[in-house]
């Protein structure tokens, strides 16, 4: 199939809730929404790198240089057998995982479009719905932490996730963990603590938290073995897997009981579906987690986590929870917990261009 034209709409949206975690406090979000064209028709994918990199390295200013010079020209070079050929093209450019998977994920969703499938089916999927929880950010007090997740959990929620700092943790999980005995509670603590804080997150283990999220450095896979030595809490990793060898690794050498995928973290949906694998041969499940996504964003996720393996509850919750008013025309709703995937062809959703032109910020185009 050949990509004729590739466009970048840059679109900022306010948040709902302000989401403060261990690196910063967002309010809104500046999403780059990618629309690759061809044989009449569209797909999407949006990016999910930072203004500033405090999540991993990569930015949306470096992400759309690439995307600008290297990426989309590339992409609309030659006539892809499928996408797994554009993928193999896009793989000798080092890290940018999170700009070669806009490219990856929006030409995945056209192609689906193009043999009129949904997405998952394609992937492999095997579920229809998916058991989902939230994300919580950091609270203004225990008050509010307790209320907060007490309206989540009412909501169907199977999971919460708190965020977690030093400083904020064991009284929060303590008191979280009092009013709701039998909730299924986890930590995310995206970095903020050293291996010689090992203590103070193994205090976290009376608490029967199903796992402890990112503790150490962004990069680090050897340390988070050594820590999980000192823990009967198993470790989530995020930041540190950015390819299913990386996922490898850290699952042989003990870093990690279980994975938080993010598609666009790993570079798209076929590095997601490696990662998926390799842990389902160690034996070790993994969950979708997320990046504050628009639905298009949250569409692919949702395609993506219809694997098997995905038997933990994920990070894809409501997109009401996030936007007053979202880009895509589809409601992406869970209901008692459980987030219906949608039917149609490719990721199932289709861009609301008329609040998209009200929130837009910036953009390009490649071809056409
Ligand atoms: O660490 O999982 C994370 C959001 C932005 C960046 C990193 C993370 C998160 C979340 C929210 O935890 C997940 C979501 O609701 O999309
Ligand atoms: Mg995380």
């Amino acid at each position: 199939m050949k990509i004729t034209e590739a466009e970048v709409i840059i679109v900022e949206l306010p948040l709902k809730f302000r989401f403060e975690t261990s690196f910063g406090v967002q309010t809104s979000r500046i999403v780059p929404l990618l629309i690759l064209r061809g044989d009449g028709l569209e797909g999407y994918s949006e990016g999910v790198m930072t203004p500033l990199p405090r999540y991993r390295e990569e930015t949306i200013a470096g992400a759309m240089d690439l995307l600008q010079r290297v990426f989309l020209p590339l992409a609309l070079e030659r006539d892809w057998a499928n996408p797994e050929e554009l993928a193999a093209a896009l793989a000798p450019y080092r890290g940018n995982q999170m700009a070669k998977a806009m490219v990856e994920m929006a030409f995945w969703d056209l192609w689906a479009r193009y043999l009129e499938e949904p997405l998952w089916k394609l992937l492999g999927g095997v579920r229809q719905e998916l058991p989902v929880g939230v994300s919580l950010g950091v609270q203004k007090s225990l008050e509010e932490t307790i209320a907060t997740v007490g309206r989540h959990l009412e909501q169907g929620y199977r999971r919460i996730k708190l965020k977690i700092k030093p400083g904020w943790d064991v009284q929060v999980v303590a008191a979280v963990r009092q009013a709701f005995p039998d909730a299924h509670l986890t930590v995310d603590a995206n970095s903020a603590y050293t291996l010689a804080q090992a203590r103070n997150l193994a205090a976290l283990d009376q608490y029967g938290l199903d796992y402890i999220e990112q503790p150490l450095e962004f990069d680090d896979i050897l340390d988070h073995a050594e820590l999980q030595k000192k823990l009967q809490t198993p470790i989530c990793l995020d930041e540190s897997i950015t390819s299913a060898r990386s996922a490898r690794q850290a699952l042989a050498v003990g870093a990690a009981g279980v994975i938080n995928v993010k598609v666009a973290r790993v570079g798209g949906h076929l590095e997601a579906r490696r990662v998926h694998d390799v842990a389902l041969s160690f034996g070790r499940p993994v969950w979708m987690g997320g990046m504050l996504e628009t639905g298009v964003g949250r569409a692919h996720n949702i395609q993506a986590a219809t694997l098997a393996n995905y038997v933990l509850p994920g990070d894809t919750s409501s997109a009401s929870r996030y936007w007053e008013k979202d880009v895509v025309n589809e409601p992406l709703e869970a209901t008692g917990g459980l987030m219906p995937v949608p039917s149609g062809p490719g990721i199932g959703v289709s861009l609301d261009w008329d609040y998209i032109g009200k929130i837009r910020v910036g953009g390009f185009s490649v071809g056409g």
